[in-house]
């Protein structure tokens, strides 16, 4: 049995208290429930104790020597931070592209002439289990490097069952050997292989008759996503697959009006889907039908910023009463990064956030997004363990000094994994 962790003397501690049962919305989102001059006492892998340092030294005031004690003296100290929406498996990179936009080819474009989303399926199909490990495996550090703690990860790139099967696999095992923890989604409609362009028709029925039972038999995956947008999947092939996967015990997630409005946040609201992800074009009424349903919005700055496109009206979705989540979308085209900090700052600039909703944001909100809100998102008794320090004195800090690490200390599951910002 390891030793119990005594973290003390946090400037701020970040717990967002109160907050497992449902995702924060409006004002709530704003309360970060801080305390100065915090400390947390961590054992067994879990959060036992949380208060001023003065409560907690004299409760435990018994026990100091048998503990580790991590100084957060001038920190600030938050859940570990949770990135709701990745798509972490993949081969390859593709920079060609980002010179073919920067010279005026639209994401789309790319896509259609059989670039995009297939290039990168074929380099997923082409490598073999090992390589597609170690290159995710290496994303994967770099999360861990950034505070993040619990990832979502997608299928997607092999968008043939043996494919999707060997992705899901290795998202599996990448969670058995690695800290961070990863929540999987099985994604086989991210486009129509090329193989299916004549017939998409057959294609959604192979993911619907073939693929999701499969999945779901072998459990490799929790949710169900589909990137509804036109000229990938119409609202009515989605609803079909969302349906089929929710008769698999798979909850729905889908990509909803990243490129055009396409009635994608009105679909999540119809289909009770636990997010919708992107938003960047959604409608009045389809956020409004979000906010009645308590459809998570999981926002992707990063993404619109990438693709320069103008992101999600984020003041808007959070003022009309959806909760709101951020993520990085890390995939090899529209979005690169695995700096969720990053993506915290363009909530700020670029989406009219403030910076205690963007902590909520990948933090609790983050967590309700992949069905883990009673277990982590928050500094709360009993929750697990996992927690994030920062060298900077006021969270505030955190997105105002942009486009650097914070990142001190990583706690996963009650064990230290990141010291002085390096990988233990
Ligand atoms: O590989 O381009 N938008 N899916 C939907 C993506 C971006 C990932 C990619
Ligand atoms: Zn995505």
């Amino acid at each position: 049995m390891s030793k119990p962790i005594f973290i003390r003397k946090a400037s701020q501690l970040i717990t967002l208290k109160g907050s497992s049962n449902a995702p924060l919305t409006g004002e709530k989102m704003g309360e970060l429930h801080i305390i100065e001059n915090g400390s947390v006492w961590i054992e067994n892998g879990k959060i036992m104790a949380v208060g001023t340092d003065e409560e907690l030294a004299q409760q435990y005031k018994d026990r100091m020597d048998e503990t580790d004690i991590i100084d957060a003296s001038g920190k600030t100290v938050t859940p570990g931070f949770i990135d709701p929406h990745t798509h972490l498996v993949y081969a390859g990179s593709r920079e060609n592209e980002f010179n073919m936009r920067l010279n005026g080819a639209t994401y789309m474009e790319i896509m259609n002439a059989g670039g995009g989303i297939h290039a990168t399926t074929r380099a997923t199909r082409e490598a073999d289990e090992e390589t597609l490990f170690n290159e995710s495996k290496h994303r994967l550090d770099q999360f861990l490097k950034h505070g993040v703690t619990t990832i979502e990860a997608k299928s997607g790139y092999g968008l043939s069952l043996e494919h999707e099967l060997k992705q899901l696999q290795v998202a599996k095992k990448l969670n058995e050997a690695h800290p961070i923890d990863i929540v999987s989604t099985f994604m086989g409609a991210h486009a129509v292989p090329s193989e299916y362009k004549e017939r998409p028709d057959d294609f959604v029925r192979l993911v619907v008759e073939e693929m999701i039972p499969k999945v779901s038999e072998l459990k490799l995956a929790e949710f169900n996503d589909v990137f509804c947008e036109r000229g990938v999947f119409t609202p009515g092939q989605a609803r079909i697959i969302l349906e089929a996967g929710k008769e698999n015990g798979l909850i729905p997630k889908i990509h909803a009006d990243e490129i055009e409005p396409y009635k994608g946040a009105e679909l999540a609201a119809e289909i009770g889907a636990i997010s919708a992800d992107h938003l960047l074009r959604a409608s009045d009424e389809g956020i409004e039908m979000m906010a009645a349903k308590g459809v998570i919005a999981v926002l992707l700055p990063g993404t619109a910023f990438f693709l320069m496109a103008e992101a999600a009206n984020g003041r808007k979705i959070i003022d009309r009463g959806v909760p709101v989540a951020l993520s990085t979308d890390c995939n090899p085209g529209s979005s690169p990064t695995v700096s969720l900090p990053f993506i915290m700052n363009l909530g700020c600039l670029h989406m009219g956030m403030t910076p205690a909703e963007v902590v909520t944001a990948v933090t609790i909100n983050a967590a309700h997004a992949i069905n883990r809100g009673k277990e982590i998102g928050s500094i709360e008794i009993g929750k697990q363990a996992d927690i994030s320090i920062f060298n900077v004195p006021n969270y505030m800090q955190l997105v105002y000094h942009y486009g650097m690490n914070h990142t001190d200390t990583v706690i996963k599951n009650g064990k230290v994994v990141v010291s002085g910002g390096q990988l233990l």
